[in-house]
């Protein structure tokens, strides 16, 4: 390869709300002028991204009157017609604004509850009018700062009653779009439902409707949590709810830092890259992230250039790794077969416990023998450094 263009091939989108952040934070006002979303599409474009995915209200402000909601839709349309970017995901901001400020989905008061699913419909219409066909629930509201004001069973059962109610307005429309559920453990709220992917995965078998919903697993938001990112995805992936991906970087235990994909733990972006890669996972690769504040628009250009480098740097690595005779000899020697016990996995039988029963393990010298995984780490490590 050695080329690290990003191609249409790659997938490679951004938000709206990425490369459009004015680097404002709790404690500092914008340091970048806000571009307009067709200006934003130019600017992907020109970075050579493939897609450009919104919150209905990144698009159209949330009070604008229909008409002028038909004019922006109009020319970010031809913006899209223009440059030949695509929209494969889309979503509500349920967290901006005062309304949310108790959640949308799990508020305690039913009119706002209403409201949330009234704004989530339009934004529904509108992200699938723009071609969109994944669709992403972040409830970056639904949490509690105390839980003397929210009973959490009840929250649970507010969730699930609206993702069912709208996954039927989906199939009542005819659309032809998955939900894809992203989980985070706190920020803005003190504390946030369904913290990590792994509840996500639980929670979504009990709707009525599983096979429309899958997950978001977001970078950042999984290390904010302490975990190991690839496992989450991984246990998405073997589950088949792997719908969607955002990728970003992140030290763990702090507040949501959204960094270039690859900038902070470069060998959990290989891990990642090399297993979206070895699955063959066909969906978005979607940077969820933003510019430091320090950059003005060349800078935010060099962020989203970043990203996508990053990641077809750690796609060619990870060919480089699954190619490597010395790394693939070590791989074969640990997951080397043992046929003499083949007969004993699988399914259960009452003859096959018997025969276990019967069995002995020499466990002081299987406890004894050395994995060779540090040789096999540094092998990776020699790689990724570049000197292999
Ligand atoms: C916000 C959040 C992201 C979500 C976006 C979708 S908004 O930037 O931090 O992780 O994907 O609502
Ligand atoms: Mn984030």
């Amino acid at each position: 390869m050695s080329d690290y263009t990003p191609k249409p091939e790659h997938k490679f989108t951004f938000g709206l709300w990425t490369v459009g952040s004015t680097g404002r934070d709790p404690f500092g006002a914008p340091t970048r002028d806000a571009l307009s979303p067709v200006e934003l599409v130019h600017l992907l474009a020109e970075v050579g991204a493939y897609g450009v995915n919104f919150h209905d209200n990144d698009l159209v402000p949330i009070d604008a009157t229909p008409a002028e909601r038909d004019r922006i839709v109009r020319d970010f349309k031809n913006a899209l017609k223009e440059t030949g970017l695509v929209v494969p995901m889309a979503t509500t901001n349920l967290f901006s604004d005062p309304v949310f400020k108790d959640g949308a989905f799990t508020s305690n008061d039913p009119k706002v509850r209403a409201y949330a699913l009234q704004k989530t419909m339009q934004a529904i219409d509108l992200g699938v009018e723009l071609g969109a066909k994944v669709y992403v629930f972040w409830g970056g509201r639904e949490g509690t700062e105390s839980d003397a004001t929210k009973n959490p069973v009840d929250a649970i059962k507010r969730t699930r009653e609206a993702l069912n109610f709208l996954c039927e307005y989906v199939l009542d429309q005819g659309y032809d779009l998955k939900f894809a559920l992203e989980a985070k453990p706190n920020e803005p709220r003190g504390d946030i439902y369904n913290p990590t992917t792994g509840h996500m995965l639980a929670f979504i078998e009990t709707l009525d409707h599983p096979e429309m919903v899958g997950v978001n697993p977001e970078v950042a938001h999984e290390h904010m949590a302490g975990l190991n990112f690839l496992h989450g995805v991984a246990q998405a992936w073997e589950a088949g709810k792997l719908f969607h991906i955002a990728l970003t970087d992140q030290y763990p235990g702090r507040y949501d830092q959204d960094f270039r994909f690859g900038s902070r733990d470069l060998t959990a972006a290989f891990f990642l890259v090399k297993f979206l890669e070895d699955v063959g996972y066909s969906g978005s690769r979607h940077f969820d992230a933003h510019a430091y504040r320090t950059e003005d628009y060349e800078g935010v250009k060099d962020f989203a250039r970043g990203c996508m480098r990053t990641y077809l740097i750690l796609k060619e690595k990870a060919a480089r790794f699954n190619a490597d005779p010395e790394i693939q000899a070590l791989l074969a020697e640990i997951n080397a077969t043992e046929p003499s016990l083949e007969s004993v996995f699988g399914a259960y039988s009452r003859e096959k416990a018997n025969r276990l029963k019967g069995m002995t393990f020499d466990r002081v010298s299987l406890g004894k023998r050395g994995l060779k995984y540090e040789r096999l780490d540094q092998l990776t490590i020699d790689l990724l450094l570049g000197v292999r």
